[in-house]
């Protein structure tokens, strides 16, 4: 059972581990790079490519960038001979979009989904004290039955293209951090904590899997890594109270946010410690009913943006300076909280989340799902076991998105997604689940199985281009309808309009930053009046930064709705998104 043991690696007194993150070779399977180096017209672009990173924009070629197919990254790396006693691991971070993994010509695992980590026991194939080959053929072929979906056609040159309906650019490669580490023989191989707060009491429930049966002890250590908790020989499963603990709390909205615990289990055999993990968590207490949603027991009202991992170069490969800078902009703005629009963002940023108190709605990789076929639910269950499986324990996570934009006109989706939310639900009762849906509540199909309704709408810009004046009672009237239809909270998980940066117009007009202006000023007054009614839960503006998309005629470099710039420079909207969001801040 692989998919349980999804533990990322964490340095410990124990564990020892190796990076794979670096250049390796590669290969198109169905181009081959120049023999000559002493001509132009031939494709000079180095059989290179760094890990972590998309592989798209590294190169100078077309037929690179939109392959489509699969490609090999293979390198070289080494094993020292004292690891010969020990279990060792290899960990994807994601690979996008199925992969298959060679160690030393032995097939170790395949996995195919991306945004999502894996892992596979290495120990038998690895040449200890010497050299040790990986290979990693990456496919980035989308069918209708994959997560997302998407097809193939074949240009006028003969070359296969990918084709899709989701609107940012369909990266692939090795996008993530690929780690080898050991553990010993007996291991702690899963942890789950679910904690509840009851008037001054902090409960944690936990369940942690060891392999083997050797003493397990647990200490729960609080910020500054003082134990305040400590127990030896638990049995797998049980309950610690903590009195009076440190609630976690949403950025802005309580003076130490994001408080974190650590709940480190230990492995001892012959009184030695063997295995030593430290897993952190929060105390917050969700609730929700239909007419709010609470953390803590205060209701919540979500303001934020939808976002993308996406950059020039390195498209979605993870990239630290970026994250940091993306976390530095989320403060400036005063931002509560932010969905993974349209699939499971990097490990290492739902770490910051955790860390800064940032509230996270996170999608499992279905854009735009249609046909619903039986092969399609298998794998949408799948995407979100694993989702659920990565990000059980983050007090960050305060919500499940099923999908975004579902095409939930469509009778046959309201099956197919009541199965995928009970799904959901058997797995983790904790937490509340929504979808981002863009048709009009009145065919949708899906509100009932939902607990809470985010819809995307974009009046004054696809709707009714240019009438700014129509939108704030369109916006009024729409939510009030969703929320007569399902009696659920309702949010707006994306509204905005594309704006060329610099681009300056008076009176206004569409694409100009006064524009963008605009249509924000009219969704605030819809905002402000539905405020008046707990169940308007919140607001997530399109997008944070402007991303790189598809070719299409309707985007010009890109989908310009950012409030930044893709170099992450503010357009003049971010100043007023920023006056609103400290504004909604201070008077909660
Ligand atoms: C949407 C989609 C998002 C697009 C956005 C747009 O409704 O959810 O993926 O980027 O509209 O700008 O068209």
């Amino acid at each position: 059972d692989i998919m349980r043991r999804i533990l990322p690696h964490k340095p410990s007194a124990i564990r020892e581990s190796i990076s794979l993150d670096g250049i390796w070779n590669f290969a198109l399977h169905n181009i081959s790079f120049p023999q000559s180096q002493h001509k132009i017209n031939v494709n000079l672009d180095l059989p290179l490519i760094p890990v972590p990173s998309s592989y798209n924009d590294i190169g100078t070629q077309r037929s690179t960038r939109d392959y489509a197919g699969a490609v090999t990254y293979s390198r070289t790396f080494f094993i020292p001979k004292s690891w010969e006693t020990k279990r060792v691991w290899i960990r994807f971070g994601s690979v996008c979009y199925s992969a298959d993994v060679v160690i030393n010509n032995i097939h170790v695992i395949s996995h195919s989904i991306g945004h999502l980590a894996f892992n596979a026991e290495i120990t038998s194939v690895l040449n200890y004290g010497g050299e040790n080959t990986i290979k990693v053929v990456v496919d980035n072929i989308l069918t209708d039955s994959t997560i997302p979906q998407g097809e193939t056609t074949i240009l006028s040159n003969g070359m296969l293209a990918r084709a899709y309906s989701f609107d940012f650019f369909d990266y692939a490669g090795i996008d993530r951090s690929v780690t080898i580490y050991t553990t010993s023989e007996s291991y702690v191989d899963d942890i789950t904590i679910i904690t509840k707060v009851n008037d001054s009491i902090g409960i944690i429930k936990y369940n942690v899997t060891v392999l083997g049966h050797q003493q397990k002890n647990i200490l729960i250590l609080d910020q500054n890594k003082s134990i305040v908790y400590a127990v030896a020989n638990f049995w797998p499963e049980g309950e610690i109270s903590i009195e009076n603990p440190h609630l976690w709390w949403p950025y802005a909205m309580h003076e130490n946010p994001g408080y974190l615990y650590t709940f480190r289990v230990d492995v001892i055999e012959n009184d030695q410690l063997i295995d030593s993990y430290e897993q952190t968590f929060g105390f917050r207490d969700l609730t929700w009913d239909n007419e709010s949603f609470y953390i803590n027991g205060k209701p919540i009202y979500f303001r934020g943006v939808g976002r993308h991992e996406d950059s020039d170069i390195r498209g979605k490969g993870t990239d630290l300076p970026l994250f940091i800078k993306d976390h530095n902009l989320l403060r400036w703005l005063g931002v509560n909280s932010y969905r993974t629009s349209h699939y499971p963002y990097c490990e290492e940023l739902m770490d910051l989340a955790d860390q800064l108190g940032i509230l996270i709605i996170n999608e499992v990789p279905s854009v735009n799902t249609d046909l619903f076929g039986d092969d399609l639910l298998e794998n949408h269950k799948k995407a979100f076991t694993e989702l659920y499986n990565r990000d059980k324990n983050r007090p960050s996570v305060v919500a499940w998105s099923c999908a975004n934009e579902p095409r939930t006109q469509y009778p046959e989706s309201g099956p197919y997604f009541q199965e995928v939310i009970e799904h959901m639900k058997s797995l983790d009762a904790t937490r509340p689940v929504t979808a981002a849906i863009a048709q009009p509540y009145n065919v949708d199909n899906i509100g009932q199985y939902l607990d809470i309704i985010g819809f995307n709408r974009y009046e004054a810009w696809y709707d009714n281009t240019g009438d700014l004046d129509g939108i704030t009672e369109r916006i009024v009237i729409e939510a009030q309808e969703w929320h007569n239809k399902y009696n659920k909270p309702v949010m707006v998980t994306e509204y905005g309009a594309d704006t060329l940066e610099g681009l300056h117009t008076l009176p206004t007009f569409i694409w100009s930053e006064e524009y963008q202006q605009s249509v924000m000023s009219r969704y605030f007054k819809a905002f402000d009046i539905l405020r008046q009614f707990n169940w308007f839960i919140g607001e997530h503006i399109w997008n944070f930064a402007d991303f790189k998309t598809a070719e299409t005629y309707v985007r010009v470099g890109g989908n310009k709705k950012g409030i930044f710039t893709r170099n992450r420079q503010p357009k003049s909207s971010a100043f007023l998104l920023r006056k609103r969001y400290w504004a909604l801040a201070k008077s909660l």
